[in-house]
């Protein structure tokens, strides 16, 4: 596919990340770009292990050397749903640890309405502990903005934390702030119930009919610092001394291209993509996708598409989006290509990638997990890829 940067590179191709942290329109791509600068690594590592146990320390060990790690929770074995205490929570601990973001690749794809409720309820509650997330918007841009809409409400509740207190006496419906508040707290007291069930019979010796007067208040207190989850143990609350801690804003990628051989994500989509995330700035930290997009034409993506409305030249000459990339391997030793994994996975180098298709952020999973030093293996990713930037700086200058 050709693009219009061929003959002309868009000034954010050219700069370095630190340079492009000013004209950042999403104050997580800002602090991601400062990030990469300061732990000198534009590696994601896709962390797609079988249990929780091994997801928790893979990314301790290979937390330091990137800056993004990449799930996907349905195929984790074991994960815990816990807010505070489970593999989502203990997660956030790490990424705190070793200066990483999380990014749950969860590719959402619906109406509107029906996102808003995967993104941030259900089992996982998916925006408390992942930073970032992706969509394939072939459902329409319309899941865009209500996705962006569902992170700003969830965002707005954060300077309050819930604080929640037991005590004897007879609870109240009208005490609690929420429909969710109360689920929590209807949790809790029976716990709270169990165990005062639980004493009755021991010391009276009898099998008893109990009526609880166990009373759960709730109340929101400011928090005071940047993060949901205050404390799982001591250990967790180690913080990266480089940076202060990441924004509490969440971010969304755009699948605007696969690495899968066949893919039907023609230009016409990607050009749909192109302009859904101009659009959206506001929540839109930018792609996933095999080239970089920015300044791109509906000329360069899906030339003679009659789409009705076009962004204007201005609006191209600002992106400074992101661009992460999967389908991302080194060659085994004395190979020029890497080969792909026999299932429809295609694979491209870090210097092809980041170099010469100028994307910023090397994804990495297989490559790294089924390394026999996985540690060292990311070390060797990510001074690849960090050259691969580089190199690419030097070229155009
Ligand atoms: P691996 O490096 O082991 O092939 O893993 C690639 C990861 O990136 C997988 O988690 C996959 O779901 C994801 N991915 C991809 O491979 N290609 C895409 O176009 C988009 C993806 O999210």
């Amino acid at each position: 596919m050709s693009t219009s940067q061929e003959t002309q590179p868009h000034w954010s191709l050219k700069q370095s990340f630190a340079e492009r942290v000013e004209s950042s329109t999403h104050p997580l791509t800002s602090y991601l770009f400062r990030l990469m600068e300061v732990k000198q690594s534009n590696l994601c590592l896709s962390a797609d292990v079988e249990h929780a146990r091994d997801l928790l320390a893979l990314a301790d060990k290979v937390g330091p050397s990137i800056v993004v790690l990449k799930t996907h929770y349905d195929l984790i074995t074991g994960w815990d749903y816990h807010p505070h205490t489970g593999t989502g929570a203990k997660l956030a601990a790490l990424a705190r640890k070793h200066g990483f973001l999380i990014f749950e690749d969860r590719k959402f794809v619906d109406i509107g309405s029906t996102v808003q409720k995967q993104y941030t309820a259900g089992t996982a509650r998916i925006v408390e502990w992942a930073h970032i997330t992706n969509a394939d918007i072939h459902a329409g841009e319309a899941m865009v903005s209500a996705m962006a809409q569902a992170a700003q409400k969830w965002r707005e509740r954060i300077p309050y934390e819930v604080k929640t207190s037991v005590s004897v006496g007879t609870p109240v419906a009208d005490q609690f702030a929420d429909e969710e508040a109360e689920d929590r707290v209807e949790e809790l007291r029976k716990v709270v119930t169990r165990e005062t069930s639980t004493t009755t019979k021991d010391t009276d010796g009898r099998k008893s009919s109990i009526v609880s007067i166990t009373t759960v208040t709730q109340t929101y207190e400011p928090a005071d610092s940047p993060r949901l989850v205050k404390t799982i143990s001591e250990d967790d609350e180690m913080v990266f001394p480089g940076i202060e801690e990441a924004p509490l804003d969440r971010g969304l990628l755009i699948l605007a291209q696969m690495s899968s051989k066949g893919c039907l994500m023609d230009g016409k989509y990607t050009w749909e993509c192109v302009k859904a995330a101009r659009k959206n700035k506001g929540f839109v930290m930018g792609y996933v996708a095999q080239q970089n997009l920015n300044g791109i034409t509906k000329e360069a993506l899906a030339p003679g598409y009659e789409d009705g409305e076009s962004t204007t030249e201005e609006e191209a000459q600002a992106d400074n989006f992101i661009h992460m990339t999967p389908g991302c391997k080194l060659p085994p030793p004395g190979e020029e290509a890497p080969q792909g994994d026999g299932l429809g996975q295609q694979y491209n180098t870090p210097d092809n990638l980041v170099n010469i298709k100028g994307t910023d952020i090397a994804i990495v999973g297989r490559g790294i997990i089924t390394a026999a030093d996985p540690p060292a293996e990311a070390e060797r990713y990510r001074r690849k890829a960090w050259k691969a930037y580089q190199d690419r700086r030097e070229r155009l200058a």
